[in-house]
């Protein structure tokens, strides 16, 4: 191990972590990332009520964020890359390894319903770019300008700097008021368990504010930003793609469920193998991850305090979750 990983680690106070594992009221039936994950829930779980499946729920709620201009980027309202175009990545997994993916979308709101369209239409799992439009077009998907007023003027805003810096939790409404603008990293990944029983998960973005062009996070990646498997549980990331990829972060949750470990001490242990490979260059940015267990046990952990994740019962109740942290 180099120094600066023993220095990561070293500083982590685990004994003090503030988890949310062992208050779990009644069973979750679909789990979302951040506090804008609650809206998403309701129209998920209302889904469920009406009979659906994981997928009509994981659609359903992505679709809520992706229509909702006030998050700054799922969907609409998205802020975009350096040359001021909004490009969308989504991904949707169902329980038997049914999978599709967009990357690079643009001109079109509903990013998970192209994917979900990927997966069901296509012989292929992922299409990109103008390739992505076009089929977006074909299956009778509207077009529009993403870029609104407000994004446009953040982004012209950030143009007079140019500078491209993360910031930790932006996805949260506190956060986006705060002075300096709309945060620039905002992602719904949501994973459900459906009126059948069976699980299915989805992950929407724009991505990183003010990314290169053609840049792709994790979001859009299966394994990376979402993997479900419906003997185990399914799991979604948000924060700093790059890093999430690095150790398929999706991917390892749901195979430390598999091997024994609730959600919350999975997703623990990809953020500290994250912590043990990365050392101090994870020390100020954000990775969370999120997942639920085929019982309905719902988890989270982060690198840096702030995560919020929404967990809802059949019912309809949902409660809003602060993650552990490991830089906490
Ligand atoms: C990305 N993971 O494109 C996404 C951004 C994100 O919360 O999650 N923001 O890297």
């Amino acid at each position: 191990m180099t120094p600066s990983r023993r220095a990561v680690l070293a500083a982590t106070p685990l004994a003090a972590l503030a988890t949310t594992a062992s208050a779990q009221p009644a069973p979750a039936v679909m789990i979302s990332t951040w506090d804008f994950g609650a809206a998403a829930n309701a129209a998920g779980v209302a889904r469920r009520q009406a009979g659906g499946s994981a997928l009509d729920m994981v659609e359903a709620g992505g679709r809520v964020a992706e229509a909702d201009e006030s998050n700054s980027s799922v969907g609409l309202g998205g802020l975009p890359d350096r040359d001021g175009r909004v490009t969308l990545d989504a991904c949707i997994m169902g329980w038997n390894g049914d999978i599709g993916a967009v990357c690079a979308l643009e001109d079109v709101v509903h990013a998970v319903s192209v994917a979900r369209a990927v997966m069901e239409k296509t012989p292929h799992t992922m299409l990109i770019g103008e390739g992505a439009r076009a089929f977006a077009v074909d299956q009778g998907f509207p077009t529009q300008t993403l870029l609104t007023p407000r994004a446009e003027a953040a982004w012209r805003d950030w143009l007079k700097t140019a500078e491209y810096a993360p910031r930790i939790n932006s996805e949260n409404s506190d956060w986006r008021s705060m002075p300096g603008g709309p945060g620039n990293h905002d992602t719904i990944g949501l994973i459900a368990i459906g009126a059948d029983g069976h699980m299915g998960g989805a992950c929407t973005t724009s991505g990183m504010a003010f990314k290169m062009r053609g840049r792709v996070g994790d979001s859009p990646l299966i394994g990376a930003g979402l993997y479900v498997d419906d003997e185990v549980g399914g799991a979604t990331a948000t924060g700093v793609g790059e890093d999430v990829v690095r150790v398929a972060g999706s991917h390892a949750v749901v195979e430390a469920m598999r091997h024994g470990m609730d959600p919350t001490a999975a997703c623990r242990s990809v953020i500290e193998r994250l912590a043990r490979l990365r050392g101090t260059k994870v020390a100020g940015s954000q990775v969370a991850l999120l997942a639920l267990d085929k019982q309905g046990r719902a988890g989270a952990f982060a690198l840096q305090p702030g995560f919020t994740y929404a967990v809802t019962a059949a019912d309809g109740t949902t409660r809003l979750e602060r993650a552990g942290a490991l830089f906490a």
